[in-house]
């Protein structure tokens, strides 16, 4: 059997603008702890542009790129890093699919989020999607871990 240090993993968890805004960090963190993930860093502040361009570097180029940035950067936002058992995979069930409007009831997105403008950028919350990728976001947001 597998140890369980071989499935602990980090991700790195954004509560975005809308999801401050509307006072839901709290329900978004009460989630992940629900789930019994751990809580390794936390910090709310307005994120830099290098920041955003570095953390949706893959996305440059695409039409909802630049709209993005600009609400990353509409105020402040949630910076989480998280830690458990494949949390990276848990944490992206948890969040629901992309779209607020169509993401699964029981989900952050699907609960609580929803269309301002039909902006689906507006969506709470990011999570890494990969390990590879949560190394590269841990390291913008928390470089000193
Ligand atoms: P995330 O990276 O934030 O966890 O979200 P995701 O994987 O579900 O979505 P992704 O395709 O990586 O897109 C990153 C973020 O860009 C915004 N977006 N807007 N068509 C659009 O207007 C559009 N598509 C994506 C969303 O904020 C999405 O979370
Ligand atoms: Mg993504």
């Amino acid at each position: 059997p597998t140890t369980d240090s071989a499935a602990t993993e980090r991700s790195l968890v954004l509560v975005k603008p809308d999801g401050v805004r509307r006072g839901l960090t709290g329900a978004v963190l009460s989630r992940i702890e629900a789930k019994g993930y751990r809580i390794v860093a936390l910090q709310q502040r307005e994120a830099t542009q290098a920041e955003l361009a570095a953390h949706y570097a893959e996305h440059e180029g695409k039409p909802f790129y630049a709209p993005l940035l600009e609400f990353m950067a509409s105020g402040p936002l949630v910076a989480v890093v998280v830690e458990g058992e494949r949390c990276i995979e848990g944490f992206r069930s948890l969040a629901g699919t992309t779209d607020p409007t169509t993401a699964a009831p029981g989900t952050i997105r699907g609960d609580l989020g929803r269309d301002w403008g039909l902006k689906v950028q507006q969506n709470l919350v990011h999570g890494s999607d990969s390990p590879e990728s949560a190394a590269r976001e841990i390291g913008i947001w928390f470089p000193s871990l």
